[in-house]
């Protein structure tokens, strides 16, 4: 006999194979059960396009009376791009509905089981919602705080130096490490680097996959000077579109005009005591459909979103290499603090082994 369990299961699984294909919008799955017999499954996979429940109900046709429906996120009560799925669940007459989390979306916000309980129908709410809301974090981060969620990537030593003294860093991790950070690439919305980055690499910051369907992010450089030069690769906008952020002070209209020309978008924020407002910058990215930064350096970029508060996930490439030497790169620069006891605290998830390497994802302490 299967358990709620292993039918929302299914549906998490179904739901985690878009992921990173359907922003603004949360990945989704569903499943329909009758007398232990799945008559029905569906996921959302893009934004604009049917919800999972639709996918289901449509497989399923007249088998979904009296069925049970598994779904991983809260069914949606208003009229988006696409209509209400509650009242498609309703109308369809299954006989239970299994949700494993509310949707935090302030449209729906337990509308979508309220009018599913007002029907009749009985809702259970909770199964696997842990896992739901880890599959999630990115949209339920986004309707929390209107903010994209901000990655910390960065591929370090064993003894945490991500460059030697004079800035050689290629390569720190091997092959296979270095592929799965293309495939992170291809899943986020915008990849976020300091002007320091751009003189010293003059990197591309695209999607180099060999296979399947690359999705380049947006590249998005903090230049609170515009010191950005003419000729970087990041200026090339034929295959990723590229936002600099620069500072309202910045008075250098010319320039700002021939950059846009170029097709670039400048955002300007305010600066404080730290730099640029990370805060307002991030409020505007949002603002502009980025639901997800991932931010890969340098060492003082890292230190002021560090510095913010403003990290939701770490993900740490670890090679097997050691470097030493007291003038390396480290990942986070900034001030320097006098006591353990001010360390920001974290907390490790997991870890995974991609050849030699270890990656390692963690996220901030919760208090
Ligand atoms: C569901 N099932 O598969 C998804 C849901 O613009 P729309 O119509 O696509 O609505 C997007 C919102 O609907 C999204 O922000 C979230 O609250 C909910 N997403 N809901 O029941 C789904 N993708
Ligand atoms: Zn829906």
């Amino acid at each position: 006999m299967k358990t709620d369990r292993d039918y929302m299961q299914l549906a998490l699984d179904l739901a985690a194979s878009a992921l990173g294909k359907t922003n603004p919008n949360p990945v989704v799955g569903a499943v329909l059960v009758k007398d232990g017999v799945i008559v029905g499954s569906g996921l959302h996979r893009k934004a604009g396009e049917p919800h999972a429940e639709v996918h289901a109900f449509n497989m399923a046709g007249d088998h979904a009376e009296g069925a049970t429906l598994y779904v991983t996120l809260e069914p949606c009560s208003h009229f988006g791009k696409t209509p209400p799925c509650a009242n498609l669940v309703v109308k369809s007459k299954v006989s239970r509905v299994v949700v494993a989390t509310r949707d935090p979306n302030p449209e729906v916000a337990g509308r979508g089981i309220r009018l599913i309980e007002d029907a009749g129908i009985k809702v259970d709410v909770g199964v696997l919602e842990d896992e739901a809301i880890k599959l999630n974090e990115r949209f339920i981060h986004n309707m929390l705080t209107s903010r994209p969620f901000v990655i910390s990537k960065f591929a370090m030593t064993l003894d945490g130096k991500i460059a030697t003294s004079n800035g050689h860093s290629k390569w720190i991790t091997g092959e296979d490490a270095r592929n799965h950070v293309h495939e992170i690439r291809n899943n986020v919305d915008a990849i976020l680097v300091g002007i320091g980055t751009v003189l010293a690499d003059n990197p591309q910051l695209t999607t180099r996959l060999k296979t399947g369907n690359v999705k380049n992010p947006i590249r998005v450089i903090l230049d609170s000077q515009l010191r950005m030069p003419m000729e970087a690769k990041v200026l090339d906008t034929s295959e990723a579109k590229t936002i600099i952020v620069t500072s309202t002070s910045n008075i250098d209209t010319a320039k700002v005009a021939t950059l846009e020309d170029k097709g670039i978008t400048i955002v300007f924020v305010k600066k404080n005591n730290n730099g640029l407002d990370l805060e307002e910058m991030l409020d505007q990215l949002y603002k502009l459909g980025i639901t997800d930064v991932l931010v890969e350096g340098g060492g003082e970029v890292n230190a002021s979103f560090l510095r913010a508060g403003l990290i939701n996930k770490y993900l740490v490439y670890i090679a097997p290499k050691v470097l030493g030497g007291k003038n390396s790169k480290s990942p986070f620069l900034g001030e320097d603090l006098q006591t353990m006891d001010d360390a920001i605290e974290l907390e490790f998830e997991s870890y995974q082994q991609f050849g030699q390497d270890l990656l390692v994802t963690a996220y901030p302490k919760k208090r």
